[in-house]
Parts: C-alpha cells; structure tokens; sequence
C-alpha cells in the first residue's frame, strides 16, 4: 500500500455477511453509454464493483436481478413516471439520483441524471457507500452540488517545481506532452470526479505568459482531452502583461484596442483547441504581479477585459482578491476590502472574485474574510489552501476539514438570516448563479500523491464540502478513513478523533489565541517571531504580533487599524472587547497586556504558556493514538505516519520553545513551574538556517 490508490482503493469488502448481501444486489451494470462521460462512469463502476465484490461484475445489455442501471431519462423514458419533473429539474446539471427499484419485474439499482456528468457522480457515489459499508437495499437518494464550480488550483510552474508543494515535483510533465499521456493524469481525473471537482486549474498563480503560446497551448489540450471524461475543464492562469512580453505589444493597458484585440485573438485561438476550456484565473497587482494597476486602471478595468474575451466561449474570469501594496500605510487586513469593496456591481456577468477564506494569508486560523457578505453584486469564490504550507508542510498531520468549516458556518451577518459565508459562497445570499470554491492543491509526483499520507484527506474534504457544504468535518474524515484505511470500527473512531483534533493542537503549538504570521521568512518553514528584515514591513512577524513590553497582539479596534469596522454591527460586536472577544482570535483583534487575566481567570502569558505545553502534549497524544493501530492496517503506511508524527513532535517542540522564549524576552515572566524547560537557547533558534527548505 503506498497510497496511489488514494480512497478509490476498492479492495473486496473484508465483512462476509456484507459481501454476501451486496453480491445478492449487484449482479451486472448495464449502461447505454454512448458517449464518453458515461463510458468513464461504466467503466469505473466496473473496477470498483469488481473489486469491492471480488468477483467480475460484468456489463450487458439485459436487464435482470441486481442490474445497476444507467442511463438519462432519454435513453430510459420510464424515469419520467418514476421520478416528477420538479425533481429532475432539481438536480441540475451535475446531480443524480440512485433508487432502488422494480424494472421490468427485476430488482435494480438506477442511477440517472439530467446530464451524463450526473450520472458519472452517481456511480462515484454508489461506489461509496459500499466502500463505507452501507445499506443498499432501499436507496433512495437524490444529490446535486451546492457549488457550481469545484475547482483545485494547481501553483505547479513551466518548469515542474510547485510553488509551495512539499509532494514532489508537478504532475504536468510538459516536456513529454502533449504526445505521452501519463496514467497519472488519468487516475488525477478519477480521484476529482470522484469528489465531484469540476475544474482545475494548471498553471501557479504566478504566471508564466509562456502557457499561452501555442506549443504549450496543445500540450494543455491533450489534457483537456483526458479530463473531458471525467466532466473536468481546464482553466489557465493569465499573465497580465502577456501581450508585451508574448504578444509584441507595447502595452498591456486593459482599455487599448490593441490589448483588447490580442486577449480576444488569444481567447479564440485557445478555444479552437479546447472548446470546454473553462477560463482564467488572474493574480494581478500583487506581489510584484503585473496589472491593470500599473497602467491607472482598476481591477474590475483588467478582469472586464479578460470577460469579454472569454464570453463569446462561455469562459469565466475568476479574479483573486488577494492584494495589498507595500506602499499602502493601511494594516494589511484592510487593504483587499479597500480595494474591492467600492467596484461591486462594476464587473462583467462573467467574472467572479477569488477570495482568500481569511484577510491575511492562509494561517492557521483567521477570522472569515471581511469580503464576505461586503460585495452582494459580485459572486465571489472561496480560496482555500490544501498544500499546507502555513499548517505544518507534508510532515504534519493536520486534517483542515474544520478549519474549511469554522470560515464556512461563521455568519456575516450582511443579511438579517442568510448570510453565512456558506450562502455567500454558494449564491443563495444574493441571488447569483456563478459560485465557485477552489483549493490550492497540494498534489505532487510523490507516489501518494501528497507527501502526507493525510494530506489526501484534505484534497478529498475540499472535493466534498464544494459538492455539499453541510457536511460535517467529521462525516468526511469517517469516510475518508473508511475507504483510504480501513472500516474497522476501532480504527474509524481513533482516527477520526485523532484528524478532528489535529487541526486545533497545531493552532496551539504554533499560533495560540489568534497569533499570525510568525513563521520563517521566505520559506515559511517552521517559527520565526523575531523576524523583521523583510523588504516590506508587512512581511515581517514583528508586524503582526507586535509584542512590547507590555503586551501582545494587534490592536484593529477602533483605537487600533479599525479594521473591525469593515465587519457587519453584529461581527464587530463579537471581537471589539477584550473581554468577550473568543479568545481563539484574541490577539487578531487586541494588544493585550501580559498580566490582563483571561475568562478562566488565568493571566494571558500563562495561558500563552499553557497552549503551547499543551499543543506540544497533544502531540504526543496523537503519536500514541497512532502507536495502537498497526494491527489495522498495512506496515508501509503505518510506518511512514509514524515517522511523520515524530517529526511533527520535534517540530512543535522547536514552534513552541522559540515561541515562548522569543516572547518572554518580552514579559519577562518564567514558563510556568512543572513544565519542561527549554532545552535550546533563543539564540540557537534564531540562528537555524533552513537552506533545504522548499519555497
Ligand atoms: C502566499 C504564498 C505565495 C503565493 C501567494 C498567493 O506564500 O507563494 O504566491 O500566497 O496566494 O501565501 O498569491
């Protein structure tokens, strides 16, 4: 087992009484699949009933006891008195149902759908229930994806590296594409349909205008042509000043003719070799990206352009947020609201804005986005990031199912009931029928995909939460769990507590009580608080902690930033007093002095202390967990997340002590009696160098 097979492992069912009544049910498949979404859906229904029954499930054309059957209400007209037309109007697109049913006097599984992609989602899904061992006698299922647009945002460049990846290099293998098709590709589309992932998108957002000439363009293609089946489109980051340095041209100002025409020319050429290519996604003005900016245009100027020349298509723009200026004296949380926020309602039908889940970067744990609920004209997307490049690298096992949660359920309050970022997202605050959610994906060439065995979990969250957002983090790490390990109950129930705790215990062994931003410079490879010699000062950890003599944290009160004041009345109220701000985003909102006594009566170094001990502890904790499950699974992935948990010990040992001595030069107060002392001096820690750290 090296974790290729992700969860789409599809090993015989290891319960005999339940392999017994599921070969009872399912005894062939028969789909009129004459086209190729549906010929990927047969065929993997086929593999994975094999599989999971032990037995070869074969396709016919007949219709007998346990055939699973497979068609849209065209192929199968009696769908229509079975199923009411309000109901299949419903599904849209891309949702199914699964029935158990009486056909022709036989016993039969059906899986329908409006559309051949439906169908492809129904198969993935009944495959599902049986590699989670559930009931199948009496389905009745009915399921369609909450958002429209599913996407991973690959940071993979021309030259193979990934920005951020800790998983090997890229999976796109330029150099041998278009002509070699990589089984890679093949199984990377089989693991997203299998999540319901609609769209990725190739290239770093960082972009390189080199994708856009026409060698690279057919090498994009030939993956197009494998991903079609498996109902993915590609999409493509846009440089913006790919006109001057591709095009010849001596600007790229949005409103030039010229620049408009060559967007146009470009779109048209892309589509004449990829008519389902799905858009561009653009970084533009930030860190050191071109934009419409540097010609005095506005975002919504640039990602108009862009629309129009993808709309005759079909395409889509999407436009990301994340921007803030090193010119700007603004704290860093306000500056993408102040720029977005004044040009709702300027943008194209079809674009929408990218938006990072929180306002800084990704860190461990952030207040939602004050985008969210701010701009009701504008649909805007949810960015989240699944290479864990702030949570700990390929080497520690965070589960971020309820990270994607706390951001999804906080309410924005932008409307008096529902205004949840989940609604926002979705579209069903305002109305709008583009959504989307993308992750930054965390997949390389490692033979398991994404260096840590657990990271799949976060690919495949991501998948699920776009499809349904009201899943629980834990109702996706059981099935996660079931299908990439093992249904045995104990083994189930240990995990899962193990991954739904993960995410907290490295929030406190690296950034307690709303601590931000602190990690190494550049790299961004484990603690660096002390840090203050990047090029801008928002760059730097000092920026974000602000310790003093007196206290710590940054203050965004109104005596502060003010950066509350672009939350709704109701959220500011939640974070504007030290004294009822949740403590879990204490230091986001306030500076608060060492001795200032917290709710359980505990002074703030105390409590500093006691999270980083006891993220440290729990740690340990999960080691132990982990220690007792070797006889549930195979040695090759028990080993390899052993080893990875004692590196992430060692780890959070170096977060915590660099943290808590860095910080007691600060409130000169003693770690706690009874706690281990560290073993290290500040300034061995601050004298770590990390020149094999991936960035
Ligand atoms: C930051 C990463 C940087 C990305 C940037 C982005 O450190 O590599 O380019 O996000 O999202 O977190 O554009």
């Amino acid at each position: 087992e090296d974790g290729y097979r992700l969860w789409l492992r599809y090993n015989t069912i290891d319960n005999a009484t339940l392999l017994q009544q599921y070969r009872l049910q399912i005894t062939s498949i028969n789909c009129a699949a004459d086209n190729d979404i549906l010929k990927a859906a047969q065929q993997e229904l086929q593999t994975g009933l094999s599989g999971l029954l032990g037995r070869e499930i074969p396709a016919q054309k007949a219709v007998t006891n346990g055939t699973i059957l497979m068609g849209l209400p065209t192929h199968l007209p009696f769908i229509h008195q079975l199923v009411d037309d309000t109901a299949l109007a419903r599904l849209g697109e891309e949702g199914f149902i699964i029935r158990t049913i009486r056909h022709e006097g036989k016993n039969v599984t059906l899986i329908t759908g409006n559309k051949e992609a439906g169908i492809l989602y129904g198969a993935f899904h009944f495959l599902r229930l049986l590699q989670t061992q559930q009931p199948i006698t009496s389905l009745n299922i009915s399921s369609a994806p909450k958002i429209h647009l599913r996407l991973l945002n690959h940071w993979d460049n021309l030259n193979r590296t990934v920005e951020r990846g800790y998983a090997g290099c890229s999976i796109w293998d330029w150099q041998r594409l278009p002509g070699y098709i990589d089984q890679r590709y093949l199984d990377y589309a089989r693991a997203n349909a299998s999540i319901g992932i609609n769209g990725t998108v190739l290239t770093n957002v960082n972009a390189n205008a080199m994708i856009l000439t026409a060698p690279w363009l057919q090498k994009v293609a030939a993956l197009a042509r494998v991903f079609r089946p498996y109902n993915i489109k590609v999409y493509l980051t846009a440089r913006f000043s790919a006109p001057v340095e591709i095009g010849k041209l001596k600007t790229a100002d949005p409103l030039n003719d010229q620049v408009q025409k060559w967007w146009k020319d470009k779109a048209d050429e892309i589509y004449r070799l990829i008519p389902d290519f799905g858009g561009f996604l653009v970084k533009a003005n930030s860190e050191g990206q071109p934009g419409p900016q540097s010609y005095q245009r506005t975002h919504a100027d640039g990602a108009n352009m862009l629309a129009d020349a993808v709309a005759p298509h079909g395409g889509i723009v999407m436009w990301r947020a994340f921007v803030y200026s090193s010119e700007s004296p603004e704290d860093r949380f306000k500056q993408a609201y102040n720029e977005f926020k004044p040009l709702d309602g300027q943008f194209r039908k079809n674009v929408l804005i990218q938006v990072k889940n929180g306002p800084i970067d990704f860190q461990p744990r952030e207040p939602f986005h004050p985008l969210f609920g701010a701009m009701p004209q504008t649909p805007l997307m949810m960015e989240y990031q699944l290479t864990q490049e702030y949570t700990g690298f390929a080497t520690h096992l965070v589960y971020l199912g309820p990270l994607f949660k706390e951001i999804l359920n906080a309410d924005t309050h932008a409307k008096s009931n529902n205004s949840s970022v989940a609604q926002i997202v979705e579209g069903t605050a305002d109305n709008h029928t583009l959504s989307g959610m993308a992750g930054v994906s965390n997949i390389g060439s490692d033979i398991n995909w994404t260096g840590h065995p657990f990271g799949q979990a976060n690919w495949y969250t991501l998948g699920r939460l776009a499809w349904d957002n009201t899943l629980t983090a834990q109702q996706i790490a059981n099935e996660w769990i079931r299908q990439t390990f093992s249904n045995k109950q104990a083994f189930v129930d240990t995990v899962q507590k193990l991954m739904l705790a993960s995410r907290e215990i490295m929030v406190n062994y690296m950034t307690p009580l709303g601590l931000h931003h602190i990690m190494g410079y550049g790299h961004h490879y484990g603690p660096a608080p002390w840090y203050n010699k990047a090029p801008r000062a928002d760059w730097n950890p000092v920026y974000f902690h602000k310790a003093d003599s007196i206290g710590i944290g940054f203050n965004r009160t109104a005596t502060g930033s003010n950066a509350l004041a672009q939350y709704q009345p109701a959220v500011q109220q939640q974070f504007e007093h030290m004294a009822t701000c949740p403590e879990q985003f204490l230091l986001w909102f306030h500076h608060v002095p060492w001795n200032y006594k917290l709710q359980s009566g505990k002074t703030l170094w105390e409590t500093l202390c006691i999270k980083y001990y006891s993220g440290v502890d729990s740690v340990r904790w999960m080691q132990r967990s982990w220690n007792g499950l070797q006889r549930f699974i195979d040695e090759e992935r028990f080993k390899q997340v052993q080893q990875l948990l004692a590196i992430q010990e060692q780890e959070a040992v170096w977060w915590r002590n660099a943290c808590v001595l860095y910080f007691q030069t600060f409130s000169n107060k003693p770690v706690p009696a009874g706690y281990e002392q560290p073993d290290h001096t500040l300034e061995y820690y601050e004298e770590l160098s990390f020149p094999y750290a991936p960035n």
